[in-house]
């Protein structure tokens, strides 16, 4: 193993990990601080991070405190990302700037992913993946996890996107891209919420191992970039299409009506979808979370013993 990066902070269970060939998963932070209300996005991180250790895998979650990269955080540093009015969002745009400010920031897909490849991390669990938004063919909103799929090697686990964005543009951009998206155990893409997006998925894949052997032929390939892996949310917890896209327009409409746009339009729409639903799509965001972390840890596990 390699010494770790000099700009990252690492906790002593992840150098320690990283030293032995222990499985990692790192998490992002922007789902704690922006994407659920208090206290559910700490105990919702809590638990996802007993899990994958329930698992056997070393959990990771990554934010930037006080200017350094952190890999792995204490109970009190997710606190801090979970109440903290001083958090901002930020993407692979925004490291640099929040680095060299010594500012706090909570990482999306597509930062997390960056720093979990300078870590050395090739396997990271969220919820849900930015995309093509609704409309982008005025507004250019597509997400730069797009982007950072399409460059860095990590594989990333969610249970797809939901229809705040369009599945369907952001499946035709992930081919461009050419990032593999592989849904596991389902011919289907998953649409967050509900196991049913009416798209189908570009590849299905039915075990971890057969998903670790996979990002291994990518990358021994040199085929650079991320691996899309979408873990449809269980069955019992599913809101269905039909009840969830009537309340999704409604945020939209509520989200253009206030004219929010770009960074913001996320946060504010996942915000809108709890008030909406008063907190069953909240229930149903960490059900999934958890399902992910459970597949990602296995995922890590096969991948390390590659
Ligand atoms: N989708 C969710 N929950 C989230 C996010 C997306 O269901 O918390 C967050 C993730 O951090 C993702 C980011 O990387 O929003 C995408 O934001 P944007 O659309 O501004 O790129
Ligand atoms: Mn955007």
């Amino acid at each position: 193993m390699n010494a770790p990066h000099p700009e990252l902070v690492l906790t002593e269970e992840v150098a320690q990990a990283l030293n032995d060939g222990t499985p990692i998963v790192a998490l992002e932070s922007t789902i704690i601080s922006h994407g659920m209300p208090f206290p559910q996005n700490v105990e919702m991180a809590t638990e996802v991070e007993r899990i994958i250790r329930e698992e056997g895998a070393v959990p990771a979650t990554i934010a930037v405190l006080a200017g350094r990269p952190r890999i792995g955080l204490d109970g009190d540093d997710l606190h801090l990302l979970a109440t903290s009015p001083d958090i901002s969002k930020i993407s692979t745009r925004d490291l640099a700037y929040t680095v060299s400010k010594g500012h706090h920031g909570a990482t999306t897909v597509a930062s997390t992913m960056r720093l979990a490849a300078l870590a050395g991390i090739p396997v990271f669990v969220t919820g849900g993946i930015g995309g093509v938004h609704r409309g982008a063919e005025r507004s250019y909103d597509v997400s730069a996890d797009l982007t950072e799929l399409s460059r860095t090697n990590v594989a990333v686990i969610s249970a797809g996107v939901k229809s705040i964005l369009d599945i369907g543009l952001t499946l035709e951009s992930l081919e461009t891209l050419g990032v593999p998206v592989v849904a596991y155990g389902t011919d289907e893409f998953p649409a967050f919420f509900s196991r049913i997006s009416g798209h189908t998925a570009p590849m299905t894949l039915g075990t971890p191992a057969e998903i670790a052997a996979m990002m291994a032929a990518k990358w021994r390939l040199g085929l650079s970039g991320g691996v899309a892996i979408v873990n449809p949310i269980p069955e019992a917890d599913e809101i269905p299409a039909a009840e969830i896209n009537v309340i999704i327009d409604q945020a939209l409409a509520d989200m253009d009506a206030k004219g929010i746009r770009g960074k913001d339009a996320t946060p504010f729409l996942l915000g809108r979808i709890v008030e909406i639903t008063n907190g069953a799509s909240l229930t149903a965001n960490i059900a999934l979370v958890n399902n992910n972390a459970r597949l990602g840890a296995q995922v890590a596990r096969e991948f390390a013993a590659l």
